[in-house]
C-alpha cells in the first residue's frame, strides 16, 4: 500500500448550509490517522489548507461564490497533485463536495503515468448541475458536470485539458435526489448511474461488480465519498440529508469490494457537517468506511 497523506480542506464555500468547514477537525477527533496506521500504513497529516472565508452571498450569473470556489480548488489541486507525484495516496478531508473538482483534476493531470482513471462517486445527489439548470447556484451541486467539461472556465480547465474526465470514467452510486435538469443532462452525456432503485433491485454486490468492471492493474481508482450517500439514520451529520440511502453494511460492502481490487489511488471524504452530527457518529462512520477501503475485513486481514 502506498503511504497516505491527509489533506484538510476546511471550507463550505460551495454548500447550501455552513458547517462542513469543521469536517477535517471532526475526522481527526474520530481518529482517522491512528485507524489507518493500525493497518501498517505510513500516514502523514499535512494539516489544513487555507482559502477564502465563506461570504454567504446569493448567486451571481448562476453561481454562488465562484471566485472563492476556484481559489479553494486550485489550492487543493496543487496539494493533491504534489502527493500523487510523490507516489503517495492523498485523502482530502472536506469540506464540501465542490472540492472534488480540484482533487480529481489533479488525478487526471498526473495521468502522466499513463494510467486509466476510474472515479467512483458515492452520493445521494448527482452533482451534475450547470449555471443554467441549478436550482440553488451552490457549486457543490455541480462538480461532476464541471469535471466533464460543463461549467465555468476556472473549474473546467484545472487539469489543463477540457474536460478533465470522459463520461465513461465516472460511475455514480446511491443517487436518490436528482433535479429535473440534471436528469436530462445526465442522460444526454451518458454517465453511468446506479440509483437507489437499481441498488434495491439488483443488490449492492451486483452494483459494485458493475461499477468496478474493467478495473485492472493499470487503473487508478479515485473514491469520492459524499457522506450523504449513506442513510441519514446512520449518517446524520451532513448538510443535505436524503432519506432512503444505503445501510451501514451496504456502504461497508462498497468499500470492501474496492479494497479487493488493490487499485485505490486517492480519496475524498466530503460533506461531513459536525455542527449537525450526533456525538461525532458520522465522522466515526467515515473512519470505519476508510478502514474497509484500506482492507479491514472481519475474518481475514489482507496482507499488503
Ligand atoms: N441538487 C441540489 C443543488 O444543486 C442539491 C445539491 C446538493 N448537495 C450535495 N451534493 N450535498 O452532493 O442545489
Ligand atoms: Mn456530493
Ligand atoms: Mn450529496
Ligand atoms: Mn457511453
Amino acid at each position: 500500500m502506498k503511504p497516505v497523506s491527509l489533506i484538510g480542506a476546511p471550507t463550505d464555500i460551495g454548500a447550501s448550509v455552513i458547517g462542513a468547514r469543521l469536517g477535517p477537525g471532526a475526522l481527526r477527533v474520530a481518529g482517522i490517522q491512528r485507524a489507518l496506521e493500525n493497518f501498517g500504513n505510513n500516514v502523514v497529516d499535512r494539516g489544513d489548507l487555507t482559502g477564502p472565508d465563506n461570504p454567504m452571498l446569493p448567486p451571481v450569473d448562476g453561481y454562488r461564490h465562484l471566485p472563492e470556489v476556484i481559489a479553494w480548488n486550485q489550492t487543493l489541486h496543487d496539494a493533491v497533485f504534489a502527493e500523487l507525484e510523490g507516489d503517495r495516496l492523498p485523502i482530502t478531508l472536506g469540506g464540501d463536495h465542490c472540492l472534488a473538482v480540484g482533487s480529481i483534476s489533479a488525478v487526471r493531470h498526473c495521468r502522466a503515468a499513463g494510467k486509466k482513471v476510474l472515479v467512483l462517486w458515492f452520493d445521494a445527489h448527482a452533482d451534475f448541475n450547470t449555471a443554467s439548470i441549478t436550482p440553488s447556484g451552490n457549486l457543490h451541486g455541480m462538480p461532476v458536470a464541471c469535471l466533464l467539461g460543463h461549467g465555468p472556465d476556472g473549474l473546467t480547465s484545472m487539469a489543463g485539458a477540457t474536460p478533465a474526465m470522459r463520461h465513461d470514467e465516472v460511475r455514480q452510486v446511491g443517487l436518490r435526489s436528482v433535479d429535473q435538469g440534471e436528469k436530462e443532462l445526465l442522460h444526454e452525456v451518458g454517465v453511468e448511474c446506479y440509483d437507489m432503485r437499481y441498488i434495491d433491485e439488483k443488490s449492492m454486490r451486483k452494483v459494485m461488480q458493475k461499477a468496478l468492471a474493467g478495473v485492472d492493474e493499470d487503473t487508478h481508482v479515485h473514491v469520492s465519498l459524499d457522506l450523504d450517500f449513506i442513510d441519514p439514520v446512520v449518517a446524520p451529520g451532513v448538510g443535505t440529508p436524503v432519506v432512503g440511502g444505503p445501510t451501514y453494511r451496504e456502504a461497508q460492502l462498497c468499500m470492501e469490494m474496492i479494497a479487493d481490487t488493490g487499485q485505490l489511488g486517492s480519496i475524498d471524504i466530503v460533506e461531513l457537517n459536525p455542527a449537525l452530527d450526533q456525538r461525532n457518529a458520522t465522522a466515526e462512520l467515515a473512519v470505519d468506511l476508510l478502514e474497509s477501503l484500506f482492507g479491514k475485513s472481519t475474518l481475514v486481514r489482507m496482507q499488503r
